[in-house]
């Protein structure tokens, strides 16, 4: 069985959210995401996610392509889970081209292209605009 693994905020799912997991789906049998924590994403970004972290891992498992979830807590602990999860590959969209590229000693390290025009940023501050 080939495990691949995925890291993610996955904050206001949108399309470019679910086209990543399903084409990491097809790049093994088992897929496993890390979904990051509240406190992870505010030391990231200086905001918290809109949905917390409890929400945001349920609907990831919810997802017919994703077969485990937990939550990742930091971005420095990927080769721990990649180990703990016996992942054979690891997948991050292109906006994080080269960052991850130490892990190829673990396992294989595949970026996939991003889908373009659609970001959690970009739709709250459309939804904003919703007065
Ligand atoms: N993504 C995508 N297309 C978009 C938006 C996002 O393919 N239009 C991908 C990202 O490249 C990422 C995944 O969806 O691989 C999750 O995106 P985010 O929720 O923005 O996650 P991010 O903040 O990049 O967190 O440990 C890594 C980080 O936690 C990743």
């Amino acid at each position: 069985m080939r495990k691949v693994i995925t890291f993610g905020t996955f904050d206001v799912l949108h399309i470019g959210h679910v086209n990543i997991l399903k084409r990491a789906k097809k790049l093994g049998d088992y897929l496993i995401v890390g979904v990051s924590s509240d406190a992870l994403n505010f030391s990231k970004k200086q905001r918290y996610p809109v949905y917390p972290e409890s929400e945001r891992l349920e609907i990831i498992r919810s997802l017919s392509c994703v077969d485990e979830v937990f939550i990742e807590d930091s971005l420095e602990l990927k080769g721990e889970y990649i180990k703990k999860f016996k992942a054979d590959v690891l997948v991050m969209g292109d906006d994080w081209l080269g960052r991850f590229d130490e892990y190829n000693d673990l396992c294989k390290v595949s970026y996939l292209p991003r889908t373009s025009g659609v970001s959690t940023t970009e739709l709250i501050s459309q939804i904003k605009k919703y007065n």
